[in-house]
């Protein structure tokens, strides 16, 4: 097989010349070259089959042990004038940095076969979809690609018709860190990774192009392209209202969105759309829409169990590729907060001694079809995507967020969403724990100049068109007691926030004005059920207004390292946080 498409013709040649694969494969998609590929995994390690009578069709893959999460250190974004990565990206010389890679590249598909995958991010008859080409050397890489994009010849069809796409080259190489790079070029439309077969380093349509070269190409054309997820909340009266959530990494962007209601709440329904990447227009009626650019979920494993999440549990029962998680004695896979098995083979495939860090490894994966979730939306398939009611900032904050908040009107809430800090987690290499700025949960994941995202953010809100625009809060889950225990039970429970949430955006609740923004009245927000001592609920609902000047005076410092790109608006927007805070210490 080959294509029609000259320019893409000309470019798999060249990338051939360059890397000198045995051979070359034109991926279509099909069940049948799924299969194919499965089995020469098997044949070759690359996949280990699990227990087919309790998992059927679900396999493990065993990433190199020094390759188990993103590389934010080695990840960067190579434009003609330094400052349009801004601050917020490592940055490389385009020339110097091609230079650099394709030296890593030469000859490092021999003996391989070299995959060539046209994929489609987003339905692929939406408008908003944006199609890429991924080649690879990796065979794990095409089918997890197949489960996280619409894959194969449809995709090739658009890209043929168009003319457009992003180009993405993939090598595992010798995955020896010291010669590992992920490489993006915005200008160009391409990425170039090599020495990393992980997730967010290899499946070049997530993380590369949905979010860092398309944030790239969404500010050009005007729109937005978002580390959130998306998810539709059915009231008991039948009413739907569309929330984007954006939440750093391993910070619950999958449980939200496959939440499961308490039965506190019967009645309530939760429809996933997408748990990680949101694209987002305004459309003619001045509405902000969105759609989700995947297909699937390559999430995070230890913690999920029927009791957290049974949506997400089921769903990874079959049909699943299962990454760095432990085995049973029977072959079945084993993680950290399932509540039966015992693990006997450690995630490096070592018998495991308790006691010698955990057996699953914090960063494991699954990647399943969304087609697998019991609750996935049949609007993820809309082309026009859905209405957007409210958007949520969140971030793992053991003290200081409150478990809600709402923000005063869009400039705030952009102010809100910039100030955003979070832990750092197992998903990215680094120590783990940190408070660091994670502006809309995007730090790792913007392709461009923070400063001029938060003006772009500011611009689309303020633009006559935007006549619709949603309600923006701020929520924390992760918020500690000095024992170190999770104040709020999260997960399912959850749900009783977003309904605050979607409260406020029909007007039936007020809310408490406070110098941050606006706060739940305590009977406004459902707890019965819950086994909660009032003054748990009085902290998780009020603002330190001691710890908050020190946020603001912090916030201003980080906004300081962007020096005069960033929008005045955003510091007036501080500025007024500060008086606020202020005048309520001085009454
Ligand atoms: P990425 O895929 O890395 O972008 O992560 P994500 O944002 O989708 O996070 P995910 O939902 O996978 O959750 C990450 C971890 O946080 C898991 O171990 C969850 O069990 C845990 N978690 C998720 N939601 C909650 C919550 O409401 N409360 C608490 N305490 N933990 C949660
Ligand atoms: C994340 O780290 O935010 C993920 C996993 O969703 S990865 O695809 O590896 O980026
Ligand atoms: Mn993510």
């Amino acid at each position: 097989m080959t294509t029609s498409n000259a320019s893409l013709k000309r470019w798999v040649d060249d990338v051939a010349r360059l890397t000198q694969p045995a051979s070359i494969h034109w991926c279509n998609g099909s069940d049948a070259e799924n299969t194919a590929l499965i089995e020469a995994m098997l044949k070759s390690g690359d996949l280990i089959k699990l227990n087919q009578d309790t998992h059927p069709n679900c396999y493990l893959h065993r990433s190199h042990p020094s390759d188990v999460a993103r590389v934010e250190h080695l990840t960067f974004v190579c434009t003609r004038n330094k400052e349009d990565a801004g601050p917020n990206n490592h940055w490389m010389d385009p020339t110097e940095a091609h230079r650099k890679i394709d030296g890593l590249f030469a000859g490092a598909m021999r003996g391989r076969t070299m995959y060539v995958i046209p994929y489609c991010m987003g339905p692929i008859d939406s408008p908003f979809a944006r199609c890429g080409v991924e080649i690879t050397d990796s065979p794990y890489v095409v089918v997890n690609m197949r489960l996280m994009t619409r894959m194969g010849d449809a995709a090739l069809t658009r890209i043929e018709r168009e003319d457009k796409y992003v180009k993405g080259l993939h090598s595992i190489g010798d995955l020896d860190p010291d010669r590992r790079f992920i490489m993006h070029f915005p200008e160009e439309l391409t990425i170039k990774s090599v020495g990393s077969g992980y997730g967010g380093n290899a499946l070049l349509g997530k993380k590369c192009h949905a979010l860092r070269i398309a944030s790239w190409q969404a500010r050009e054309e005007g729109w937005l392209a978002e580390h959130m997820l998306l998810m539709g909340l059915q009231s008991p009266e039948g009413r739907t209202h569309y929330v984007a959530a954006a939440f750093p990494s391993a910070c619950g962007k999958t449980n939200l969105a496959m939440l499961v209601p308490p039965a506190s709440m019967p009645g309530w329904k939760i429809w996933t759309l997408g748990d990680d990447i949101s694209w987002l227009h305004v459309d003619e009626q001045g509405q902000l829409r969105a759609i989700n650019p995947e297909s699937g979920y390559f999430g995070v494993v230890p913690g999920t169990n029927r009791k957290t999440n049974c949506n997400a549990y089921d769903m990874i029962q079959r049909d699943t590729i299962f990454t760095n998680v432990a085995l049973t004695a029977d072959n079945q896979p084993w993680w950290e907060g399932l509540e039966n098995g015992t693990p006997v083979l450690d995630w490096q495939g070592k018998p495991y001694t308790p006691g010698n860090g955990p057996a699953a490894h914090p960063n494991s994966r699954f990647t399943v079809s969304a087609k697998q979730n019991p609750i996935y939306s049949t609007l993820a398939d809309a082309p026009e995507g859905v209405p957007i009611s409210a958007i949520l900032f969140g971030g793992r904050r053991r003290e200081v967020a409150p478990l809600v908040y709402e923000a005063r009107d869009w400039a705030h809430g952009v102010l809100v969403g910039a100030g955003m800090a979070s832990e750092t987690t197992a998903a990215a290499v680094g120590q783990m724990g940190v408070v660091r700025r994670d502006s809309m949960a995007m730090k790792p994941f913007a392709g461009y100049n923070f400063a001029d995202y938060w003006s772009h953010w500011l611009k689309l809100g303020s633009g006559a068109n935007a006549s619709k625009l949603p309600k923006i809060f701020h929520v924390n889950w992760f918020r500690q007691d000095r024992n170190g225990r999770f104040m709020w039970p999260g997960f399912g429970e959850n749900l009783r926030v977003l309904r605050w949430i979607t409260d406020r955006c029909e007007g039936k609740v007020p809310a408490i004005e406070t110098p941050i923004g606006l706060l739940p009245r305590k009977q406004d927000l459902d707890i019965s059920g819950l086994d909660m001592d009032p003054s748990t609920l009085e902290t998780l609902l009020s603002i330190d207004a001691g710890a908050w000047r020190q946020e603001v005076d912090a916030i201003s410092k980080y906004l300081d390292e962007y020096g005069s790109r960033v929008p005045s608006q955003l510091r007036e927007e501080l500025k007024g946080v500060a008086k606020r805070l202020e005048a309520a210490n001085a009454a």
